[in-house]
């Protein structure tokens, strides 16, 4: 499809700041996490050097903890809540306080596998930084064995009905009075509810007044919940890092180690009377009851589940587009408010990676052609209804369209 392909590279060009992409201008105006490491899959396609340095960017703001933060606030923009002075953390330049999602190993692989000899010396220089990021993730987030999220937009997917429980303990009433910018860029209806937004606020506003301590923000923050798709992503990443460092000629064994433990824990993230991956709140041992995106990802971290498989499928077969964000059988379902049941291109690519590699290509093609059908149809937007394939949220996305060029299309 020549016109789409030309139409998403005039996307990513068109939200291309220099050396870093913003998700959509408007509603997203700033650097996202994995959204730049999307964007690299896809620019990749066509010009490599961009993608390198897309990733470099990225890597540059980058704690001294080795925490790589979810928002980079490269240039001030008053069309975004919240913004860098809500969070605080005194980095330069100024950054979120959380991280997001580590799909950056895994795509910069694949970036490298498009680019296998001038890229050695880009993939080598990362490398380390890439290894002290999952290190922070194992150390700090692990500790409990699965991967833990300390807010909902450390999951990247932020109001699923995963959270929902861990979300039910916090105060949001007492946070300081703010404006949302998000809801004058698109339908309110599609977006997070205030009182959501209130919690989101406390919890933000926790981590600022421990001054971003990692170790205060595990053991007294107001939210801690383990994330199936955080541990998969993580799992992924972690055996993407390993190829990388034997065939980069560096040492495995820490990074073995990483995988050993977080595939050990894996079955803590079993919810046995659900028949599901779940998510699980730390503090009180509850679970979620819930199955979303964050289950089907299983695959992608190279794991093996007849059980699991059946609930992706019933899930899949229940609607028409892609695979949905929350499961469309459950009472909470919403097919076009955010992470409470769309379906999104680029996490329907990632699940793909993970069927394609199991051997499952009719699944994967299955999944590609109902995807590009999605965009086909309604355009590059950020996420889609999965019943009647309404375009949702903002318009031009950059990870729709890098998808598009580097998978779906
Ligand atoms: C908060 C940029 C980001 C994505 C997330 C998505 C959404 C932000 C928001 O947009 O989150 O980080 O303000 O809603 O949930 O996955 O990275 O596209």
């Amino acid at each position: 499809m020549k016109n789409l392909d030309n139409l998403a590279r005039a996307i990513l060009q068109g939200n291309d700041k220099g050396a870093y992409t913003i998700p959509t201008s408007g509603l997203y105006p700033y650097q996202w996490n994995w959204d730049s490491v999307l964007a690299a899959w896809g620019f990749a396609t066509f010009d490599i050097d961009r993608a390198w340095t897309e990733l470099e960017t990225l890597f540059q703001s980058q704690w001294a903890s080795g925490m790589v933060p979810h928002i980079i606030f490269h240039e001030d923009d008053p069309g975004y809540f919240p913004g860098p002075q809500v969070w605080g953390t005194g980095q330069t330049p100024p950054t979120s306080g959380i991280s997001q999602p580590p799909v950056a190993a895994t795509i910069a692989a694949k970036v490298w596998g498009m680019d296998p000899d001038a890229g050695r010396e880009r993939i080598a220089k990362l490398f380390p930084k890439m290894l002290a990021w999952h290190r922070w993730y194992h150390e700090v987030r692990c500790m409990h064995g699965p991967a833990t999220i300390t807010h909902p937009w450390e999951s990247g997917r932020d109001n699923c009905p995963d959270w929902d429980i861990g979300m039910a303990g916090v105060d949001g009433s007492k946070v300081a009075p703010y404006e949302r910018r998000d809801t004058g860029h698109v339908d309110p209806e599609m977006r997070p509810k205030k009182e959501e937004y209130d919690k989101y606020v406390a919890i933000l506003e926790f981590g600022r007044d421990v001054g971003w301590d990692d170790r205060k923000i595990m053991e007294e923050g107001p939210f801690l919940m383990a994330d199936p798709a955080m541990t998969f992503i993580l799992l992924r990443a972690d055996k993407d890092l390993l190829a990388m460092a034997e065939k980069l000629g560096e040492d495995t064994a820490e990074i073995q180690g990483w995988i050993d433990d977080l595939t050990a824990a894996v079955p803590s993230l079993w919810n046995d009377d659900l028949g599901s991956y779940d998510a699980s709140d730390i503090r009180s041992g509850a679970w979620a009851n819930n199955i979303s995106s964050g289950a089907f990802l299983y695959t992608y971290a190279g794991i093996d589940n007849p059980a699991m498989d059946k609930r992706t499928l019933d899930a899949w077969d229940a609607v028409t587009y892609g695979i949905p964000s929350a499961d469309p059988k459950a009472e909470r379902f919403d097919p076009q408010r955010y992470w409470r049941g769309p379906s999104w291109p680029f996490m329907n690519g990632l699940i793909a990676i993970g069927l394609q590699d199991a051997g499952r290509d009719l699944l994967a093609e299955r999944l590609r052609r109902e995807t590009a059908e999605l965009i086909r149809k309604g355009g590059f937007y950020e996420y889609f209804d999965p019943t009647n394939g309404s375009p949702c949220g903002g318009s031009d996305f950059t990870w729709t369209a890098a998808v598009w060029l580097a998978w779906a299309g």
